[in-house]
C-alpha cells in the first residue's frame, strides 16, 4: 500500500512540469488553438481562497481543453500598476516599484503551489517598460487619429495637501490622508474619444451570444443609446438661446417650463443679468456642489428656483418660465430641457412641488383624467395628441417623425441621437502609472513624443508625500526637456494614464509578449485570438470590458488585428463568502490557500473549489467540504493503488470484451457513460461541480465492481492478495481507471499524474488524450421506471432500455404493487410521459 502524501506529489509534479515546459505552447496552424484566460491579477501581495477561485475555473478549462487535443494558450499577468502601491509608498516610504515586485513574486509562488498550467514564460507586468511602453505607443496613434485629446475637466482637490485626489481617496467628501474637504477643480486633462465608438460598440453586443445576458444589458445600459431631437428655444427679450434634447417631441405642446442644468453656460449670464446677482449665485452654487453621483443617480430630492426669465416654446409661441433644478445633468444631451410634467416623472414630481403648470396633451382615452388637477400620475405611454394644435389625432411614434422633419424644415431644430457613454479620461496626477507621452512647448504646443523616444520611462522617485504637484511634476531633471520639434526648452506632460488603459490590451499581448518593435505582431495575434473563454468578476462587467471592446476596434483601425470582439465566450465567476460575508481581508475572514495546500494539498483544495457550486454561483466556505474532498482523493488513491499490479501493463484487446458478465458490462456502461456526461458538463456547460460528482459515481461503480471480485476492494494498510481470473474483468477495471484518472486530472493534476504512471503509463499526462465514449456501451441495458397511481409514485419497474410503450404498460400493470392498488377499480387511463414515467389513473 503506497500512502497519499499530496505535499510531495505537488513538488514532484510542479517540478516536472516547469522542467518540461509542460504548459509552453507555440502556433500550430495545423491545430486548432483556445485561448483560455482568466483576468490578470492586481498584486495586492496575497491571494486568498476567493481569489483563487478564478485561476482554479480556468486551469480545469484549460487541462480538459488541451487533453482534447487543442493547442491550448493560458497566459497569465500582473496589473501591476496603481493607487494601493502609491498609497502605501506614502505610508511606509517603501517604493512602489519594490513593493511590486515583491507581491508579484509572492502571489506567483501561491499560484505556482496551486499547480495553476500557465505558460509562465509569457508572464507580463503592466510596470514593466517594455510593457508599457506600447501603451505609449497605442496613445500616439490615438492621438494622430484624434482620438486622444485633452479638455478641461472637473477633479476632486484636496486645498490643505495641495494635491488632486482619486475618486477612491475621497471618503465622505474629506481627504483619506488630512480629513480636509475636497473642493472641486478644472484641470486640462486627457481623453480618449470613446464616443465615437459608441454604436458600433453597441451593436456589436448582439453578436455576443456567449456572455451572460445580465453583462450584456448593463454594457448597453452604459452606452445607452437614444434617439431624439434638439430643438432650440428663444429667450424671451434677448437674443439668447438655449436647445434641450428631447425623446419626446410628442409632447411639446405640454412643455410648460424649461430647465437648465445648474453648470449650463447659460446660468452664469442668467445671475450677471439679474437683479440680485449675490443670491442667484448663491443658490447656483449650492446646487453645483452637491455630490455629482447622487445627481447623476437621481438619488437626491428634487430642487430648483425659477430664474425669473422665459423661453419661447418654438411649436406654440408660447412664454414658459426658466428654472434650475438639480435633476437636470450637464453632462447630458444638452443640459437643458423642456420640462413635460404630465408625461414624465421627474417633470411632474418637480411641478408637483413647484406648482408649475401641468398640461395633458397625450391621451389614453378613457384612463385619461379630464383636466391635470385630477391627475394623480403622469402618462408616460405613447397615445393620441390632444391640445397640440395641427397634430392633435395623430399618434407615436410617427408624429415623432414629422415634428422632428417640421422643425428640421423651420430651422430650429433636427433629429439626434444621444449616448450616455462619455469619453474616458484617462489624466492621473500620480506617479504609479504610464506617462503620458506627450511634451508642452511654449513655441509647439502639445507636441508627441518621437516613437524612437519611447518608453518615457518614469524617472526614480524616492519620496512620497501625498502633498503637493502631482510627484512627477517634481523631478525637474525629467520634466524639463527639449522640444522634439523645435529643439528650444519644453516640459514633460506630468499626468499618468489610468490603469485602465493597461488591461485594455494585455490579453493581446500574450500572443507576443516580447515584441519590442509593435504591442504584438499581428500574425500571431490572428492565430490565438480572440480570446475563447474569458473568466472574471462580474465587478469588471462594465468599465474594463467596455475598454477592451473599443481598444480592440481602435487596434483593429490601426491595422493589427482583424476582428472586432475580443472575448467569445465569458464566464463571471461567483464570490466566496466565509460566514456569509464576501472574504476580505478587511472583514478579516480569508482563507489562506497556503494553509490548506500544507494541511491537503493543492488537488484536495482544487477539486473543493469545483465541487461546492457552479463556477457562476457564490459558494460558502468550509473546512469540512474541504475535507470531504480530500478523503475523496484518499479514496480514488487507494482503488487505484490497489489494482495498479494487476490492471497495469498491456491493454487487452476489444474482441475479448463481447463475453462479458452483466457486472462487467454493467462497470462498462457507467465508465463510457461517466465519460459522456463529464466531457458535456465540462467543455459545453461549464457544470465543473456535478462534472465532479459524476466522477464520485463512478468511483463508488468501481469499489462495488471491486467487492464483487477474488481481490476484494481495498482497506487501509492490507496487501492485495490473489488474482482476478477473467480477463474481462481486468480489462473493464483498466478501462474504468483510466478514464477516471484523465477526467480527474484537470481538477487534481498532481495526484492524477502519479495514478497515471502507477498505472503503468509511461508519458506522463501531458501526452495523453481525453478518454473518448462509445455510445453504444454508454447505453443502459435495463432503466427503472416510476410508476404513479393518481399522480402519486407507488412502485418501480425494471425494463430493457429499448422496451416499447406497449410491453412497458403491460409491465406496469401487472406489477404486485400496481395491482394492490388497481383491483376493484376502473383504469381510466395510463400514460407514457417522458422520463419514462407510467401514469395511471383510476376511480
Ligand atoms: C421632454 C419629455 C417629455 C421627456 C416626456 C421625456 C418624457 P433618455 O431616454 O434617458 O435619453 N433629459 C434630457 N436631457 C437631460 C438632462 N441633461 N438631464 C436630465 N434629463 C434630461 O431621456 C431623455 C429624456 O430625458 C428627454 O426627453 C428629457 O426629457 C430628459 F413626456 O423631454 B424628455
Amino acid at each position: 500500500m503506497t500512502e497519499y502524501k499530496p505535499q510531495q506529489l505537488d513538488k514532484k509534479w510542479q517540478q516536472t512540469w516547469t522542467a518540461s515546459k509542460a504548459f509552453e505552447v507555440d502556433l500550430d496552424p495545423s491545430r486548432p488553438k483556445f485561448y483560455a484566460l482568466e483576468m490578470f491579477a492586481y498584486p495586492s501581495g496575497y491571494a486568498h481562497v476567493g481569489h483563487v477561485r478564478n485561476y482554479i475555473i480556468g486551469d480545469v478549462m484549460a487541462r480538459t481543453k488541451r487533453m482534447r487535443g487543442y493547442n491550448l494558450l493560458h497566459p497569465f499577468g500582473w496589473d501591476a500598476f496603481g493607487l494601493p502601491a502609491e498609497n502605501a509608498a506614502i505610508k511606509t516610504g517603501t517604493h512602489p516599484e519594490t513593493s511590486t515586485l515583491d507581491n508579484i513574486a509572492h502571489m506567483k509562488g501561491q499560484l505556482q503551489r496551486l499547480g495553476i498550467s500557465y505558460a509562465w514564460s509569457r508572464e507580463i507586468a503592466t510596470c514593466q517598460p517594455d510593457y508599457y511602453k506600447f501603451n505609449q505607443w497605442i496613445f500616439l496613434k490615438m492621438f494622430e487619429r484624434g482620438l486622444a485629446y485633452r479638455k478641461r475637466s472637473t477633479v476632486n482637490w484636496c486645498p490643505s495637501c495641495n494635491t488632486v485626489l482619486a475618486n477612491e481617496q475621497v471618503i465622505d467628501g474629506k481627504c483619506w490622508r488630512c480629513g480636509s474637504t475636497v473642493e472641486a477643480r478644472e484641470l486640462e486633462q486627457w481623453f480618449f474619444r470613446i464616443t465615437e465608438y459608441a454604436d458600433e460598440l453597441l451593436k456589436g453586443l448582439d453578436t455576443l451570444t456567449e456572455w451572460p445576458e445580465k453583462v450584456v444589458v448593463m454594457q448597453r445600459n452604459w452606452i445607452g443609446r437614444s434617439e431624439g431631437a434638439r430643438i432650440t428655444f428663444r429667450v424671451a427679450d434677448s437674443d439668447q438661446t438655449f436647445e434641450i434634447f428631447t425623446t419626446r417631441i410628442d409632447t411639446i405642446y405640454g412643455a410648460t417650463f424649461g430647465v437648465l442644468a445648474p453648470d449650463h453656460p447659460l446660468v452664469d449670464r442668467f445671475a450677471a443679468e439679474s437683479a440680485d446677482r449675490v443670491a442667484f449665485r448663491e443658490r447656483v452654487a449650492r446646487f453645483r456642489s452637491l455630490d455629482r453621483e447622487a445627481r447623476l443617480t437621481g438619488a437626491i430630492e428634487k430642487e430648483g428656483f425659477d430664474t425669473g426669465r422665459k423661453a419661447i416654446n418654438p411649436f406654440t409661441n408660447e412664454e414658459v418660465p426658466i428654472w434650475i433644478a438639480n435633476f437636470v445633468l450637464a453632462e447630458y444631451g444638452t443640459g437643458a430641457i423642456m420640462a413635460v410634467p404630465a408625461h414624465d416623472d421627474r417633470d411632474y414630481e418637480f411641478a408637483r412641488k413647484y406648482n408649475l403648470p401641468i398640461r395633458i396633451v397625450v391621451s389614453h382615452g378613457d384612463q385619461t383624467p379630464a383636466s391635470a388637477d385630477e391627475m394623480t400620475t403622469p402618462t408616460t405611454n405613447y397615445g393620441v395628441l390632444v391640445n397640440s394644435g395641427p397634430w392633435n389625432g395623430r399618434e407615436a411614434p410617427a408624429v415623432i417623425h414629422d415634428m422632428i422633419r417640421d422643425a428640421e424644415q423651420r430651422g430650429i431644430g433636427k433629429g439626434e441621437v444621444q449616448y450616455r457613454l462619455k469619453d474616458w479620461g484617462i489624466s492621473r496626477q500620480r506617479y504609479w502609472g504610464t506617462p503620458i507621452p506627450i511634451i508642452h512647448c511654449e513655441k509647439d504646443g502639445v507636441v508627441a513624443v518621437p516613437y524612437e523616444d519611447l518608453p518615457v520611462e518614469l524617472p526614480k522617485v524616492t519620496t512620497f508625500t501625498g502633498r503637493g504637484d502631482s510627484p512627477l511634476a517634481q523631478v525637474a531633471e525629467w520634466v524639463n526637456v527639449t522640444c522634439p520639434t523645435c529643439g528650444g526648452p519644453a516640459r514633460r506632460e506630468t499626468d499618468t494614464m489610468d490603469t485602465f488603459v493597461d488591461s485594455s490590451w494585455y490579453f493581446l499581448r500574450f500572443a507576443d509578449p516580447k515584441n519590442t518593435e509593435l504591442p504584438f505582431d499581428p500574425v500571431p495575434a490572428a492565430y490565438w485570438m480572440p480570446v475563447d473563454l474569458y473568466i472574471g468578476g462580474v465587478e469588471h462587467a462594465i468599465l474594463h470590458l467596455l475598454y477592451s471592446r473599443f481598444f480592440t476596434r481602435v487596434l483593429r483601425d490601426v491595422g493589427l488585428v482583424n476582428f472586432d470582439e475580443p472575448f467569445t465566450r465569458l464566464l463571471t465567476q461567483g464570490m466566496v463568502l466565509k460566514n456569509g460575508a464576501v472574504m476580505s481581508k478587511s472583514k478579516g475572514n480569508v482563507v489562506d490557500p497556503d494553509d490548506m495546500l500544507q494541511k491537503y494539498g493543492a488537488d484536495a483544495l482544487r477539486l473543493y473549489v469545483m465541487f461546492v457550486a457552479p463556477p457562476e454561483k457564490e459558494v460558502e466556505w468550509s473546512d469540512s467540504g474541504l475535507e470531504g474532498s480530500f478523503r475523496f482523493l484518499v479514496r480514488v488513491w487507494r482503488i487505484v493503488d490497489h489494482w495498479a499490479e494487476t490492471v497495469g501493463g498491456e491493454g487487452l484487446p476489444e474482441s475479448v470484451m463481447a463475453d462479458c458478465t452483466d457486472a462487467e458490462r454493467a462497470l462498462r456502461r457507467k465508465t463510457h457513460d461517466t465519460i459522456r456526461r463529464v466531457t458535456t458538463d465540462i467543455e459545453e456547460r461549464m457544470h465543473l461541480n456535478t462534472a465532479v460528482s459524476s466522477l464520485m459515481e463512478l468511483v463508488n461503480e468501481i469499489y462495488s465492481f471491486s467487492e464483487g471480485t477474488a481481490h476484494g476492494a481495498p482497506t487501509r494498510g492490507e496487501p492485495p492478495a490473489g488474482r482476478v481470473e477473467r480477463p474481462q474483468a481486468i480489462a473493464a477495471l483498466r478501462e474504468a481507471l483510466d478514464a477516471l484518472v484523465l477526467m480527474i486530472a484537470p481538477f487534481a493534476p498532481h495526484t492524477a499524474e502519479e495514478m497515471w504512471t502507477m498505472l503503468g503509463h509511461v508519458d506522463g499526462l501531458a501526452a495523453a488524450k481525453w478518454p473518448s465514449f462509445d455510445p453504444e456501451v454508454a447505453k443502459a441495458d435495463q432503466v427503472e421506471v416510476p410508476v404513479q397511481i393518481n399522480g402519486k409514485v407507488r412502485a418501480r419497474v425494471t425494463v430493457p432500455a429499448d422496451a416499447s410503450e406497449d410491453s412497458l404498460r403491460e409491465v406496469a400493470l401487472s406489477n404486485t404493487i400496481v395491482r394492490s392498488h388497481t383491483s376493484g377499480k376502473t383504469i381510466r387511463k395510463v400514460v407514457i410521459a417522458k422520463g419514462p414515467l407510467v401514469s395511471v389513473v383510476v376511480s
